[in-house]
């Protein structure tokens, strides 16, 4: 069995999130999706808040039908005991991950794939176009 770990927000989760797990989960036969907890997202990654907490946006992840397991993302760190932990065969980012060191160094433990990002699409599109409305 071939195992996919992907991390993200997936905040407002739209169609460019859906098609990157959907990709995720045709490498592989199980794909584990580690998302970012609210505190993670604020203190490491963003100057805002997600608009769903962490806990709801588990709840969308675990109802996408491409994913098998939604498990906490709290620290840049954790990626290679998630790796190992989770017996992880490859690791999948968007594009604009593609050469970032945050995942390079994973390679050393298993595969690494950027898939082509959705274009058109981004949470801080929908924010952005909602208040335009
Ligand atoms: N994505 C995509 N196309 C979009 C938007 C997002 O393919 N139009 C992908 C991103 O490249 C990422 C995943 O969907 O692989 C989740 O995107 P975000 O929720 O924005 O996650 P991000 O902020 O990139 O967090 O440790 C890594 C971080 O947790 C990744």
């Amino acid at each position: 069995m071939k195992r996919v770990l992907t991390y993200g927000t997936f905040d407002l989760l739209h169609w460019g999130h859906i098609r990157l797990l959907k990709r995720a989960k045709a490498l592989g036969d199980y794909l584990i999706v580690a998302a970012s907890t609210d505190e993670f997202v604020t203190s490491g990654k963003d100057d805002r808040r997600p608009y769903h907490d962490h806990r709801t946006r588990c709840k969308m992840l675990e109802a996408v039908r491409h994913v098998d397991l939604v498990v906490p993302e709290r620290s840049w760190e954790q990626k290679v005991d998630d790796i190992r932990r989770y017996h992880v065969d490859t690791v999948v980012m968007g594009s604009n991950w593609e050469g970032s060191q945050r995942f390079e160094y994973l390679r050393d433990y298993c595969e690494v794939v950027y898939l082509p990002r959705t274009e058109g699409i981004s949470t801080r599109k929908i924010r952005r176009d909602l208040l335009a409305d």
